[in-house]
């Protein structure tokens, strides 16, 4: 197991260099020492960036199910795969054993299929971070089937959005959820978005809160009963290489959300292999990712790598507040953590309140603490360091995306020194690029550009669910042959990668993606409002917050300009997500535009940053005039 696991600085430059001069070697050899295949490969690499077509392990044939838990059952059929922590602390445990896990699994995938759920059918998943989500997104793969899932926070309106796009067959929910000291009703929340999809066939219903629920006959179905009922044994699906395993939607700079699509055996494997090696797991660890499994994140690093390497994940199904603000501490103390993974928006929030909350916890048991999400400032980056690791642990900060399906950069603890701030090194076989604004690569140390990645990776996004050509646009027409992230990044004078923030429209709140553009969308629905423009702005605890500036309609009548605010925050949530309310909202007459008509939101984010003074030339802007008005108002 431990294997392909890089020791020491000296061995990961070697193997980088190994990864990059012979890619296909370095994926075969991977693939094959630490992966189950029913049969493998006919070709480790096709790739054409020109029509954004990528293949990893073509021709191979298997189930990644096999990979997370059958393989695993003969030397660990009693350790714990999945160590679920309930909302309420003083609720018990409970250690889902490998051998668990497997029956759970294949008793829900005897269910899906029982309810006609086949290979390639989407099924949505819209359930708090209980085991059953862990389950039904496993037996979803076990039958071949592609499991969409949508963040509980999300709103029927998103939702719906979501399971229309991938024309879901059946949605999995629960009753309500557990949020801290709140119950928060879900299943009423899915009866709203289905009013608009056809596709849904069925629903199946967790109970964990016992909230009245509306049930509709013939399509709605507890689980319980029918789990109860199924055998514990499910053949896995054998599927293809290329075959897919999920859609993960995450919001673009336009447009409606991206279905991003990832596929079997890439995923698998990048899964995996950055795993193991970003957090060092050894056999008796337990490892944590406070992370949601709605995003990427928790896919890939409380599900499947963790499981791909038979490790002990831990579920968290709260919230960082509740009882208290010293839960997290808790939690790695009772359960002995060995390595946590959270993000800068979380830390800093913590590292708010009394240090009292950390004080006599016991934390010794880590060995590795984790950032992703955001770039994290060195503030918090010291306090996690010095409270939490206490300078014992290295802190990964980690960067990946919803695209690239697995850590792309990231020190290796025992191996990178770390620096704060920087996100160091590229893992093997990932092969950075910094470009200037016109296409040119920015060799050398020490410079700043726009970061891409020029060589494909076993776990990038295929597509966008049914729009290869946005697929295309997005990632692969700004720079030739080459993906971009949509990202800025600085390179050091050693090398160090440090991640200066997005480039487009996406603002990152709370470690959440956020675009401008369906968010201005919600707002324009408000009868009274004409126009608006959405900005981020720097926030003690978001990380970012967003400032919206909105023009009326009708200036002359006489509006209460706090009730409207209010109606606007309310579309936001009921469109999108309580996550996407504006913090400030901000009445204006005009908003600066280019000739072209483009809304120039560079001007409106350093109004929203109060560096009005520092606007720099605006004589070519159609309307330079509202300047002014823009500053003299601004909140
Ligand atoms: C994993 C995840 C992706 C965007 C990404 C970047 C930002 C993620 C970061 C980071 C600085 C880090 N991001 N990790 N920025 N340092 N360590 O968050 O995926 O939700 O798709 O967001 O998050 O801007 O482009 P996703």
């Amino acid at each position: 197991m431990s294997s392909y696991q890089i020791k020491s600085q000296e061995e990961y430059f070697q193997v980088y260099q190994q990864s990059i001069q012979k890619p296909e070697i370095f994926w075969n050899t991977i693939a094959k020492e630490h992966f189950m295949w029913r049969k493998q490969w006919d070709n480790v690499i096709n790739f054409d960036f020109d029509n954004a077509h990528f293949k990893w392990f073509d021709g191979a044939e298997l189930n990644i199910t096999e990979n997370c838990i059958d393989r695993h059952l003969l030397t660990r059929g009693d350790k714990t795969a999945l160590l679920f922590e309930p909302n309420d602390p003083s609720q018990p445990n409970e250690h889902i054993t490998y051998s668990d896990l497997y029956h759970r699994v294949c008793k829900m995938a005897n269910v899906l299929y029982d309810m006609g759920i086949e290979k390639g059918d989407r099924v949505c998943v819209y359930l708090p971070m209980i085991p059953e989500l862990v389950v039904t997104v496993l037996a979803c793969a076990r039958v071949g089937a592609v499991h969409s899932v949508v963040f509980a926070g999300f709103s029927a309106v998103a939702l719906s959005s979501r399971i229309v796009d991938s024309s879901c067959k059946m949605v999995v929910t629960s009753d309500g959820s557990f949020r801290g000291s709140k119950i928060i009703p879900l299943k009423p929340i899915v009866d709203e978005a289905l009013k608009e999809c056809t596709s849904v066939k069925h629903v199946l219903v967790v109970e964990r809160t016992k909230t009245e629920i509306v049930m509709e006959p013939n399509r709605d179905f507890w689980l319980a009963p029918l789990l109860e009922k199924a055998s514990a044994q499910f053949p896995a699906v054998v599927v293809q290489a290329e075959d897919p395993l999920f859609i993960l939607y995450t919001s673009g700079s336009t447009g409606s959300p991206k279905g991003m699509l990832h596929t079997c055996a890439g995923y698998m494997v990048y899964a995996g292999y950055s795993f193991n090696n970003v957090f060092q797991y050894q056999e008796e660890d337990t490892f944590w990712c406070s992370a949601d499994v709605g995003w990427i994140t928790g896919h890939s690093y409380i599900i499947y790598g963790p499981l791909l390497n038979g490790a002990t994940s831990l579920l968290y199904e709260g919230i960082l507040s509740f009882p208290d603000f010293g839960r997290f501490w808790d939690i790695i103390a009772k359960h002995k953590v060995n390595q946590f993974y959270t993000a800068p928006t979380a830390i800093r929030a913590l590292a708010k309140e009394s240090l009292a909350f950390v004080k006599d916890k016991d934390l010794s048991t880590l060995k590795v603490i984790g950032t992703v999400g955001e770039p994290i400032n060195e503030e918090a980056w010291h306090w996690y360091n010095n409270n939490i690791g206490k300078k014992n642990c290295p802190v990964v900060d980690t960067w990946f995306q919803t695209e690239t399906g697995g850590i792309l950069i990231s020190p290796i603890p025992y191996a990178t020194p770390t620096i704060p701030t920087y996100a160091t090194l590229p893992l093997p076989g990932i092969q950075l690029a910094l470009m200037d604004d016109v296409g040119n690569e920015i060799k050398g140390n020490q410079v700043e550009g726009r970061l891409c990645i020029k060589y494909p990776w076993p776990s990038m996004a295929r597509t966008i669910w049914g729009d290869h050509k946005r697929y295309q646009e997005t990632y692969f027409s700004s720079f030739k042959k080459m993906y971009f992230t949509g990202d800025g990044a600085r390179r050091n004078e050693v090398g160090y990668y440090r991640i200066t923030g997005r480039v487009d429209d996406v603002i990152i709140v709370s470690g959440h993606n956020l675009g401008t553009a369906p968010i201005e969308d919600a707002i324009n629905e408000h009868p009274h409002i004409a126009e608006s423009a959405v900005v981020g702005f720097p926030h003690d605890i978001k990380g970012n917050a967003l400032y919206g500036y909105v023009i009326l309609k009708d200036l002359k009548e006489n509006h209460n300009l706090d009730t409207l605010r209010t109606e606007i925050n309310a579309l936001i949530s009921e469109r999108i997500s309580p996550i996407a309310k504006l913090d400030k909202i901000q009445f204006t007459v005009g908003l600066p535009k280019t000739r072209s008509g483009k809304i120039m939101r560079r001007i409106l984010r350093k109004i929203a940053n109060k560096e009005g003074d520092q606007l720099g030339d605006i004589s070519t802007l159609l309307n330079p005039q509202v300047i002014q008005e823009i500053i003299d108002n601004s909140i």
